[in-house]
């Protein structure tokens, strides 16, 4: 399948170079059950081409990971993915895709290390398998939002329910987003962006 979608941006994906404009870079992290579109996102907004450690399904995941909802899919990330996108100017972001299984919570530590923000990614036919991503995030202090992944089957809920049944509080955006598109997944880093900035500005981040 092509994660690209038809509004990939045109011109040459690959920018080995920075240009000179750039100031700062962020890291940032994607994460979300499995099968909620990780992957996807990173592949579609990355400038760079992405890496990713895809491996077949093996025998080992089998039972344990929740394989509902995403039938077609073979292969499962084991280790991340990485990425990258120019979102200013000025401002570079790291993009780090982090597997939601709980098998892999040891590499968390280290992959949350001087991340400034997180994207949670929702499947509205498994809204469970976010939880507990939610749940790490808020221990650590990683500030985040959540983007909805709209799959075609997936059902919709309004903001306000989906919020409800997160318990989630009323400054954490929630937004829809397809992670085929390259726009609609530079839209969710955008909103995480503006977000974080509100932190700094209230003095709520640390
Ligand atoms: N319809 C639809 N399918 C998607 C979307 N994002 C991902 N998928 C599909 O969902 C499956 C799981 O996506 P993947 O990125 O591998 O999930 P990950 O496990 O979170 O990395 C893939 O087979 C994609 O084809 C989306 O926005 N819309
Ligand atoms: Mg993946």
């Amino acid at each position: 399948m092509d994660f690209n979608g038809s509004d990939t941006i045109p011109g040459p994906r690959t920018e080995d170079h920075l240009p000179q404009s750039t100031q700062a870079a962020a890291k940032i992290v994607i994460v979300g059950g499995f099968g909620v579109g990780k992957t996807t996102m990173v592949g579609s907004v990355s400038e760079i081409r992405p890496l990713t450690t895809e491996e077949t399904m093996t025998e080992a995941g089998i039972g344990v990971d929740d394989n509902y909802g995403s039938d077609t899919k073979t292969a499962t990330t084991v280790a991340m993915d990485f990425g990258r996108i120019r979102i200013t100017e000025q401002l570079v972001l790291y993009l780090f895709g982090t597997p939601g299984q709980e098998r892999f919570w040891f590499l968390w530590n280290g992959l949350f290390e001087g991340a400034l923000g997180a994207v949670v990614l929702l499947d509205t036919r498994r809204l469970e398998v976010s939880f507990d991503v939610m749940g790490r995030l808020e221990e650590r202090g990683v500030p985040f939002v959540v983007a909805v992944n709209t799959f075609p089957d997936g059902p919709r809920y309004s903001v306000e329910d989906l919020r409800a049944a997160l318990d989630l509080p009323p400054e954490v955006p929630i937004v829809e987003c397809d992670a085929r598109r390259r726009a609609s997944s530079r839209d969710v880093l955008m909103t995480l962006m503006r977000f974080l900035h509100s932190l700094a500005l209230s003095g709520s981040l640390t």
